[in-house]
């Protein structure tokens, strides 16, 4: 009888073991020993030297010295969450996993969301791979998916992966830049490696810029395997979709935001959590017959290429909510160790040579990163499974291990621990068939860099294309070195001749001698954030709307509009140019949440300017009023305006949108929504949410600049 067992609050329960927040009333040292001040130095006479007698002192010092262990080499930057896990219908006919069974059942997981290439305290928002890091405490021991918001990657083979990263990290005579892929060294590297081109184009997409931890997909992007309790194995990609769809920033939006919220995806998480929305995302598999292995135009191994979904459709199996943060950062979030090796029996790898590096690399780099060995029994690290074998020591180990037995097999111990069969629960690798010879090689089909590329493009909407090439324009227009840049235009002239040459309009390189590009012409949904099925529009919960005023707004346009966001899940921030009790037109008084020193456009997903002849004049005297209107517009946000609040659209610089004239219905016209005499209609606030389920109005983009 295998008597492991685990159920929502297994691990919660296991973390309270080592949580500390009782007894303290007194100060005491790391020994225990109460102090009786902790302010000043023991010293020999008011004014003499500190005396090396001083043990808290010296053990304050020294303690804090020693804080900081190394950041991730990559991924260092992240923000985590608690939650769990449940499958919605049992997979006995794929896979063995016993987390993967039982509906009833939800299993912990704790999540890692990061950025790749900036450092711990570089901002959320810069254009950049996002990690998506899953680890399910099941009874049957840590299963990680330790995945991304894309789903290819940049190079085909683990060998490669330090030249990748050293090329795309601040560069090593001046560290410079921070976060940004845009430099010279690693544009180099990009042209020098043409299976980079899939990768890049999926980078410089939307999918570079998510709006949220909680809009974005995630990816196992290697591919692996479902074994089930016959031994008969298929080959599965991981997908993750978020319940509240896909969505993303724009540029201008993102670097901003960088700078005046750099933890925007960190409190954006934080604060959901904290109000109750929790995130959720569903998993998915592609799954593959052996004997299809060598149906497709790529090599199934090869982690440059997607199984499109037209091919391989996904089968969603279970759902993960998040809805705990962590109580201590550096404890949980910092210390969290994931490994794609860390896997339970039923699932299994591939060949993929990119997985077989990363299945020693992750444990490797904990060695250093977490000091030793015993990493395991850091507490968000520890498995619900019992932990039992004969490995002893190492820096920081904890378990006492009792009795003689240290080796197998022995007497000393009954023999104990001793191996299990697989009825018994072991992992035993699936019985792979493999011969070769010894070769640094790969198979002919990971050398099609193009076709997928440009599948990639083909699938793009129109809005999504124009983004792309302005990603490149910024990418690689800061690239210093002309023969660099003149290489990607010509690297991407063999995805697309079009695309070439506008990416070299904008770089100062010359546009290809021939118009190449990959013949290609097959698209795939489900590739467009825009496009995909994925992204749903259905809700604004957890969207955050700015309301601008000043002193002699209208207070019931407010309220009507506040409590319609409210019932919807949505929240308001009031901004106005002092934080201070605002004044109505009828003498009510609202406290302002922001000022527009600690506000910008850029924090919110929307913004609604209620009447109120007084406020409105004074508002058009504001230029940061004026400003946030502008801005809001040119990020293509929803904008809505009641009575008076009209007149300050039309001080601002949007041009070209119709808005609403006195006796009018409700105006919507590129997700601008105005009505002049609105008290208590309903109309104006069906209209405004329905522009903010819209997320962006992309169609604003190609002709109506505003100054912001
Ligand atoms: Fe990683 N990767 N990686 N990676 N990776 C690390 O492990 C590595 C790759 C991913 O929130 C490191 O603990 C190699 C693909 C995530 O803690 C390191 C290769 C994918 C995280 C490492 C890859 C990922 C990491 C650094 C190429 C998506 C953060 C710190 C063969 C499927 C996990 C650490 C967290 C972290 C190695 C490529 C995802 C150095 C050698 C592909 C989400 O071990």
């Amino acid at each position: 009888m295998d008597k492991r067992k685990v159920d929502e609050n297994s691990k919660n329960e296991q973390l309270e073991q080592f949580s500390e927040d009782k007894e303290r009333e007194f100060l005491t040292t790391n020994q225990g020993l109460r102090v009786e001040n902790t302010d000043i130095s023991l010293k020999a006479g008011e004014r003499g030297p500190t005396l090396l007698e001083d043990f808290h002192f010296r053990e304050k010092l020294t303690h804090f010295d020693h804080e900081r262990i190394p950041e991730r080499v990559v991924h260092a930057r992240g923000s985590g969450a608690h939650g769990f896990f449940q499958v919605y219908e049992p997979l006995t006919e794929y896979t063995s996993a016993k987390f993967l069974q039982d509906p009833s059942k939800k299993t912990p997981v704790f999540v890692r969301f990061s950025t790749v290439v900036g450092f711990r305290g570089s901002a959320d928002t810069v254009r950049d791979v996002r990690g998506f890091a899953t680890k399910f405490y099941t009874e049957e021991g840590n299963y990680d998916i330790v995945g991304n918001n894309i789903p290819v990657f940049f190079i085909q083979d683990a060998m490669k992966f330090p030249d990748l990263v050293h090329s795309i990290k601040p560069e090593q005579d001046n560290q410079i830049p921070q976060a940004s892929a845009a430099h010279d060294t690693f544009w180099d590297f990009v042209a020098q490696h043409p299976e980079n081109a899939h990768m890049i184009m999926w980078l410089l997409s939307d999918r570079g810029i998510p709006r949220s931890y909680r809009m974005m997909q995630g990816f196992g992007v290697n591919t692996f395997r479902f074994v089930n309790a016959q031994g008969k194995g298929r080959f599965i990609k991981f997908h993750w979709r978020p319940m509240l769809g896909i969505h993303s920033m724009v540029w201008d939006e993102a670097q901003k935001t960088g700078g005046k919220d750099p933890d925007f995806h960190r409190r954006d998480l934080w604060e959901a959590i904290e109000m109750g929305h929790y995130p959720e995302y569903e998993l998915g598999v592609q799954l593959l017959e052996e004997e299809d292995e060598f149906n497709f135009d790529f090599d199934i191994l090869d982690p440059t290429k997607i199984w499109p979904e037209e091919d391989v459709p996904v089968k969603w199996i279970g759902k993960m909510t998040l809805n705990r943060n962590p109580d201590n950062f550096f404890a949980e979030t910092e210390q969290v160790a994931f490994c794609p090796a860390n896997i339970v029996p039923g699932i299994d790898f591939s060949n993929d040579p990119l997985l077989q590096g990363r299945l020693f690399s992750y444990l490797d780099t904990q060695l250093i990163r977490l000091g030793g060995p015993n990493f395991h029994e850091i507490p968000i690290n520890r498995p619900l499974a019992p932990i039992s074998n004969n490995q002893r020591e190492g820096y920081n180990r904890m378990t006492i291990n009792k009795g003689k037995g240290s080796y197998f097999p022995n007497t000393v111990a009954g023999g104990l621990p001793r191996p299990a069969s697989a009825e018994e629960g072991a992992f035993v690798h699936y019985a792979e068939k493999v011969e070769g010879r010894k070769i640094r090689a790969r198979s002919e089909k990971f050398k099609d860099f193009y076709s997928q590329a440009k599948l990639f493009w083909n699938s793009m909407s129109e809005p999504e294309k124009m983004h792309i090439i302005k990603a490149f324009h910024f990418e690689v227009g800061k690239v210093k070195d002309r023969s660099i840049r003149q290489c990607i235009v010509d690297m991407f002239n063999n995805v697309d001749g079009d695309l070439a040459v506008e990416i070299a309009k904008g770089v100062a390189a010359d546009a290809p001698q021939m118009k190449g590009g990959s013949p290609v012409t097959k698209k795939s949904r489900n590739v467009s954030q825009e496009l995909s099925e994925h992204t749903r529009k259905d809700s604004i919960k957890s969207r955050k709307i700015a309301i601008l005023a000043a002193d002699g707004y209208n207070y019931a346009e407010i309220e009507s509009v506040k409590k319609a966001l409210m019932d919807a899940g949505a929240q308001a921030d009031f901004i106005s140019k002092f934080r201070k009790m605002l004044k109505s037109s009828d003498g009510k008084e609202m406290e302002v949440d922001k000022n527009y020193e600690g506000a910008a456009s850029v924090m919110y997903d929307a913004i609604y300017i209620p009447g109120g002849q007084e406020s409105v004049n004074i508002l058009k005297m504001q230029g940061d009023a004026i400003h946030f209107i502008n801005e809001a517009f040119k990020h293509c946000k929803p904008i809505g305006a009641t009575g008076d609040g009209v007149d300050l659209l039309a001080a601002s610089s949007i041009m070209g949108v119709n808005l609403a004239e006195p006796g009018s219905a409700v105006v919507t016209d590129r997700g601008v929504v105005t009505v002049r005499n609105s008290s208590g209609s309903n109309a104006f606030n069906e209209s405004f949410i329905a522009a903010m389920k819209e997320h962006r109005h992309w169609d604003r983009e190609k002709k109506m600049q505003v100054p912001a």
